[in-house]
Order: C-alpha cells, then structure tokens, then sequence
C-alpha cells in the first residue's frame, strides 16, 4: 500500500482508496467496483462529505423498517464487502438480517472470496455461493439468489446497486433501502428509502441506531416509517448539492 500520512488533508478519503484497489487484488471487489466508487466519491463531495439530515433521517427508517421486517436480507457485493464488511455484519445481528453475496459482475470464485471473507471478520451464516433462485425480469447471473434470503425478503437493504436489480426487486413486492451517494441514480430513484450517505458513515451510523431503537416500541418504529418521505428525502439531497457554492 502507498504510504499516505495521517496528516494529509484528504487522508480518509486516499486509505478508501488503497483499501478498494487492495481488494481488487484479492478478488474481492471488481475493477468495475473502482469506477463506481469513483463516481461515489463526487457526489460525496458535493453533498459535503458528512451525513447530513437527509441522510440521518433515511437511516432511521431503513433501520425501523429492517426491526420490523419478517425476513430482512442485507445484500452484499465486492464494494460493500471491501468497504464496511465488518460493519455489516454488525447491522445484520442488531436487525436479525440475513446475509447474502449477491453480484453484479458474478462469478462463482469471487462469491466464495467474498463469502470467505466475511467469515473470516466474523459473520456466522452467508448466503450467496449456491444460489437456488432467481430475480424476475433479469437475464444472466445477476439474477441468481437463495430463496431463503433475498427471493423471500419482505425487506431488502442493497447498497451500491445497480437500477435494473433494484427496480426488478421492486417488482417483485419487496421494501427496498438503497445506500447510494448519487441521488439521481435509478436505484435511489426506485428505492422505498434511499440514503445518500457514503457507506462507509452510513453503516456504522446504522448499527449505533439498531442498538438504540431495538427497545423502541413497535409503534413507534411504524410511526417513524410511516412519517418518511423518500421523495422529500432525495430532493433535500439535490437542494445540498446546490448548496455547494456557499461552502466556497
Ligand atoms: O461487486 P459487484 O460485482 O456486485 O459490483 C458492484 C458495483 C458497485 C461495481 C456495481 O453494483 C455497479 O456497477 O454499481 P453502479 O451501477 O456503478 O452503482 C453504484 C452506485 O453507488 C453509484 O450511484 C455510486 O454513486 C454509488 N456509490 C459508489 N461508492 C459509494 C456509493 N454510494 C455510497 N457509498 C459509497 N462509498
């Protein structure tokens, strides 16, 4: 890895970085995945790097939504294992979320180095590398699930995705959450809650909040769904990005 000190004003940001071509290396995020993360990367500029209200408040339904799901599935791929792996395992025992690898550029070696991987930080249980079901409405490998963890789902949080699956799982009845820094991407679009936050604050955010709203009651967890507007929630994101010159 190159060596970036501590010091430099932009640290956080070039260790990402390092962190995501290294596991390009180990075959666990994509080439594509740097690209993506690229284009992550602008947006997080523009709406300040930090998690604004918009995106708080996304977090909190997304987590109220995951508590009170039946069947709740926390989707992973190369950048979301390589960026927050550890974290989302967290998320998945504060929700009672099952765990499943599920790319879009699939291929069967990188889902058992995903898989190997997240044991290896911890997780118990991970569905992925024999799937038995598909999406509807999607052609190749992208489509492939299990049918005990995302075919099943009543709510399914996937990060970093890409528009056709999420508006395919849309299709199939299932509540959809989304991380994803660019608010105008079809999948913030098609999403129930979109949070348009980085991963990297979003998740740790979201397992201090799991913790606290574990013992809230029920009601109060579908009051906080029901008040959500995801509509506002995306607009409050552009007005942001157009408030950018005045952080000049
Ligand atoms: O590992 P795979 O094969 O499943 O592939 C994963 C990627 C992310 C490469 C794949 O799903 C893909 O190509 O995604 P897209 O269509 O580029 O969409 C990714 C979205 O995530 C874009 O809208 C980015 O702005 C956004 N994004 C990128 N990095 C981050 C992010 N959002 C939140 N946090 C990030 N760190």
């Amino acid at each position: 890895m190159t060596d970036i000190p501590p010091s430099h004003p932009r640290y956080l940001s070039l260790i990402t970085r390092e962190r995501l071509v290294e596991m390009v290396h180990r075959g666990i995020a994509s080439e594509a995945g740097l690209i993506a993360h690229g284009r992550g990367e602008a947006y997080d500029y523009l709406i300040g790097e930090r998690t604004n209200d918009f995106a708080e408040k996304a977090e909190r339904a997304a987590v109220a939504s995951l508590l009170l799901a039946e069947h709740p599935v926390i989707s992973i791929n190369g950048n979301a294992a390589a960026l927050s792996g550890k974290e989302l395992i967290e998320l998945g025992r504060e929700t009672g979320s099952l765990l499943e690898v599920n790319l879009f550029h699939r291929t069967g070696e990188r889902v058992e180095r995903i898989t190997e991987y997240l044991i290896s930080l911890g997780a118990k249980h991970i569905l992925g590398p024999e799937p038995d079901a598909r999406i509807p409405g999607l052609d190749h490998a992208r489509a492939l699930c299990h049918k005990d963890g995302i075919y099943s789902a009543d709510v399914v949080l996937v990060p970093l995705e890409d528009g056709d699956r999420a508006q395919a799982l849309k299709k199939m009845g299932k509540k959809v959450i989304t991380i994803d820094l660019n608010p105008l991407s079809r999948t913030a679009r098609a999403a129930d809650i979109t949070i348009v936050d980085n991963i990297i604050r979003a998740i740790p955010n979201m397992v201090s909040l799991a913790k606290e709203m574990k013992k809230t009651a029920e009601e109060e967890l579908q009051k906080i769904i029901d008040s959500y507007d995801n509509e506002h929630i995306l607009r409050s994101a552009l007005e942001e990005i157009g408030r950018a010159v005045d952080r000049l």
